[in-house]
């Protein structure tokens, strides 16, 4: 990377997958912007925000100008756009496998899988699921959890913001078993500065929110 850092936006709104990459950008402790949409008013899905990313989700992020969607590609980058941060294990670490597994993991396996269970679309056979079934793809995450304290040993990485944070709305919302593999790792990056700071800023930005959509 250059000595001038590049001009990082996030798109954003609160209480979503955006706040997982929120807390990357804080641990990562670079500069960036925050472009907020209020989802109660729609704005997301407004021609401004579809031509910036036509799906109307977030996260997403633009980097000097181009876009990048999709929580775990946006950890890969970014972690590997700011190795100095040490959150990307190097290109021939070890560790680097596992770690990409699991980034990637996280949009390919177990999104999908609480989709399809939360819809109650899970009846599929294994051949017809890219995860296999439910249990399946949980129980490789409790075994990799139950190894070390992080997803790839005893080093926090990229990956292990994305799925702590993602442990925490989807134990709240019971999409994961309360188990104490998953709620010890989650706290992990819970309790740390950056996440504290994002949520407490979250809860404020939702109230807001409702009280604006609540005039109009
Ligand atoms: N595949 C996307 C999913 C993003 C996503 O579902 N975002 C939700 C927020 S939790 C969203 O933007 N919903 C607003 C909408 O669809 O109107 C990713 O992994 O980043």
């Amino acid at each position: 990377m250059t000595d001038t850092h590049p001009t990082i936006t996030l798109h954003y709104m609160p209480h979503t997958r955006a706040t997982g990459t929120r807390v990357l950008l804080e641990e990562l402790g670079v500069p960036y912007d925050l472009h907020v949409m209020n989802m109660k008013k729609g704005e997301n899905r407004q021609p401004a925000y579809l031509a910036i990313n036509p799906l109307g989700k977030v996260p997403a992020l633009t980097v000097n100008g181009t876009l990048v969607t999709e929580q775990a590609a946006i950890a890969l980058y970014l972690a590997d756009l700011f190795p100095e941060a040490g959150l990307a294990p190097t290109l021939t670490a070890p560790e680097r496998g596992t770690y990409v597994r699991f980034l990637v993991f996280y949009n390919a396996c177990f999104e999908p899988a609480l989709i399809d269970r939360y819809l109650k679309r899970d009846t599929a056979s294994q051949n017809d699921t890219p995860y296999a079934d439910y249990n399946s793809m949980l129980s490789v995450l409790r075994t990799q959890l139950a190894k070390a304290p992080f997803l790839t040993g005893d080093t926090m990485t990229a990956a292990d913001i994305l799925w702590g944070v993602a442990f925490s709305w989807t134990l709240q919302f019971g999409l994961v078993p309360d188990e104490p593999v998953f709620r010890d790792f989650s706290a992990r990056i819970t309790s740390r500065p950056a996440f504290q700071t994002v949520s407490a800023e979250d809860d404020a930005m939702a109230a807001r929110h409702a009280q604006e959509a609540a005039k109009v």
